[in-house]
Formats: structure tokens, C-alpha cells, sequence
């Protein structure tokens, strides 16, 4: 039981394909004491029945990462019925969907804004003020994405919102060090999940990658989960600052792989003739 006698909190879960849930199944089945939190009255509804499934009592709160009031009140809730706790999951993303399709260049600057405070800004807010009641040997994971790295089609205003993420990643990572506090991100291949139905053709994503990546298919959220597991974990205890990439190995790849045929000359080895 890897995660026995840990106790943390998991925002952003929507429903049970959300990468959040698979990352608190991983520490449910490892031991770990949870809380979870909803976004509004419409969540809260549809998350009562996986409150009960992850064991979480009275612990199931509101935070709407937006209102900086609710944060503050999370942080009091979390003091009142768990004392101090050892991991913080944040697993929250938007942007408006003016920001993920079209040109580029046309992002409206309220598009930008919002997705920088609700995917960027909201860690480092949650972590401040969750800070009082952080254990001293406790650790924090976001979620990011290759768009954040290199150009994905129309993953546009995401992927500098991922980008900034990342690099918060390793600036939390140093200042909370001195605190006994570990940040890191992982970087997961593409999973279809509400979220992500906001994204543009995101089932070409999927198909690319599962075409591309060297294990040849897509991650699940319970793959994801595992892996996030560890980096709350004391089994990642000399890492922080890092973004580790769950994507079946996607992100390694310079050019698709090609077959060659009897002079040695490549073929391409996915049908670029079929649409995918
Ligand atoms: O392919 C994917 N699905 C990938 C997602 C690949 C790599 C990374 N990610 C990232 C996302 O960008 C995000 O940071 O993983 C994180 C979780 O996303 P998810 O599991 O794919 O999506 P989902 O199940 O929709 O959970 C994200 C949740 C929201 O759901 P909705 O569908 O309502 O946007 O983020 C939460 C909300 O529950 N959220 C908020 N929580 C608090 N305050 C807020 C907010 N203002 N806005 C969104």
C-alpha cells in the first residue's frame, strides 16, 4: 500500500473519464485518504454517487478555481475534518472555444485571459493558499500536454497555456522546495474526456497517435493514474519540477516511423492516403 497514511485533496474531476478520477482510483486502491471537489450545483449532483466510490465521507467540497473565495474556503474545509494534508491534484483546464479552432492569430484577448486564470494561474492560487495545510514532505501534480511543446492543430490557446503551466511548474517547484514541497506535471497523450470534446476533430488526435506513438495505441486515464500516483507518492521523493510524459512514448518521435523497402529506400509506413 504505497499510498497508506497519505492524505490529499483532487480537484478536477467531471465524471468518471476524467484523468483526475483515474489518478484517485490509483491512490484509492494504494490506501490514500481523499477529498474531491465540484465545480458548481451541476457537478456536485453528478460527482455525489464518485464521492461515495472514493470513499470520501463529509470530505467533498466546492471550488470554482475562478472565485478566489471558494479556494480560501477550501483551504479552511480541508483544516477542519483532515488536518494537514500530503498532495494537491490539480487537474483543471479551459479556455473558450474561440481559443481552440480557426486562426490563430484571431484569439480575442478575453479568450487568452481566461485560460491563462483558470489553467495557469489557478495552481499557483491553490497552492499558495492550500499551503497552510501542507505537510512538510507533501507533493503537488497538474496535467499537461505536448501541445504545450511543440504545434498541435487547433490545441491553439492551450498550448500556450500549457507551456506557461509547465514553466510554473519549475518555478513552484524551486520556492516550495525550501518547504518540503514537490511540483510536477505529467504530460499525457491524448484521452477523449470532456474536456478534450472541446478541442477541434480531437478524434484525429487520438487516431494520430495511436498510429505514431512506439507502443502504437492511446494511454487510458487508469494509465495516467498509475503514473501520477507515483509522483504523489514517496517513491518519487527526489523528484520535482518535472513534466513526465504518459503517452505511450508519443513524444519522443522526430518523423512517423517508415518501413524501407528492398534498395533501402522508406515507404510510408502509415497509409497517408486514408483519412484518419
Ligand atoms: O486528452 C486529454 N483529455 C488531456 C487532458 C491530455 C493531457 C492533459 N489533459 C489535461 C487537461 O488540459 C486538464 O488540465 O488534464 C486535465 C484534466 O482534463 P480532462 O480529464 O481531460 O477533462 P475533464 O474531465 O473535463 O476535467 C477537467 C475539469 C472540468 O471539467 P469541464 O468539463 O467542466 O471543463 O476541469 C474542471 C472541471 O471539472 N474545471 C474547473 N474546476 C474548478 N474551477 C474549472 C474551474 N473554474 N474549470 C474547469
Amino acid at each position: 500500500m504505497i499510498m497508506k497514511g497519505k492524505k490529499g485533496i483532487i480537484l478536477g474531476i467531471a465524471n468518471k473519464k476524467s484523468i483526475a478520477y483515474g489518478i484517485a482510483k490509483a491512490c484509492q486502491e494504494q490506501g490514500a485518504e481523499m477529498a474531491i471537489t465540484f465545480l458548481n450545483e451541476r457537478f456536485e449532483r453528478k460527482l455525489t454517487p464518485i464521492a461515495e466510490d472514493l470513499e470520501c465521507g463529509a470530505r467533498f467540497y466546492p471550488c470554482d478555481v475562478s472565485k478566489p473565495e471558494e479556494i480560501k474556503a477550501l483551504k479552511d474545509s480541508i483544516e477542519k475534518d483532515m488536518g494537514q494534508i500530503d498532495f494537491i491534484v490539480h487537474s483543471i483546464a479551459f479556455a473558450p472555444k474561440e481559443g481552440l479552432g480557426g486562426r490563430f492569430v484571431d484569439i480575442p484577448k478575453n479568450a487568452f485571459d481566461i485560460a491563462m486564470d483558470i489553467s495557469v494561474y489557478s495552481l499557483i492560487e491553490v497552492v499558495r493558499e492550500l499551503k497552510p495545510v501542507l505537510s512538510d514532505n507533501s507533493s503537488v501534480l497538474t496535467l499537461s500536454y505536448f501541445g504545450g511543446v511543440k504545434y498541435v492543430p487547433n490545441y491553439n490557446l492551450m498550448g500556450v497555456a500549457k507551456a506557461a503551466l509547465e514553466m510554473t511548474v519549475r518555478y513552484l517547484a524551486e520556492d516550495l522546495g525550501k518547504d518540503g514541497i514537490r511540483v510536477n506535471a505529467v504530460s499525457a497523450g491524448p484521452i477523449k474526456t470532456l474536456a478534450a470534446a472541446g478541442i477541434g476533430d480531437f478524434s484525429f488526435l487520438l487516431k494520430w497517435n495511436a498510429a505514431h506513438a512506439p507502443l502504437k495505441k492511446n494511454v487510458t486515464i487508469h494509465e495516467v493514474g498509475k503514473s501520477g500516483m507515483y509522483l504523489l507518492s514517496d517513491l518519487s521523493s527526489a523528484v520535482t519540477g518535472e513534466v513526465h510524459y504518459v503517452d505511450n512514448g508519443f513524444n519522443i518521435m522526430g518523423l512517423p516511423a517508415v518501413d524501407f523497402d528492398e534498395k533501402g529506400k522508406a515507404t510510408i509506413a502509415w497509409n497517408g492516403t486514408d483519412k484518419i
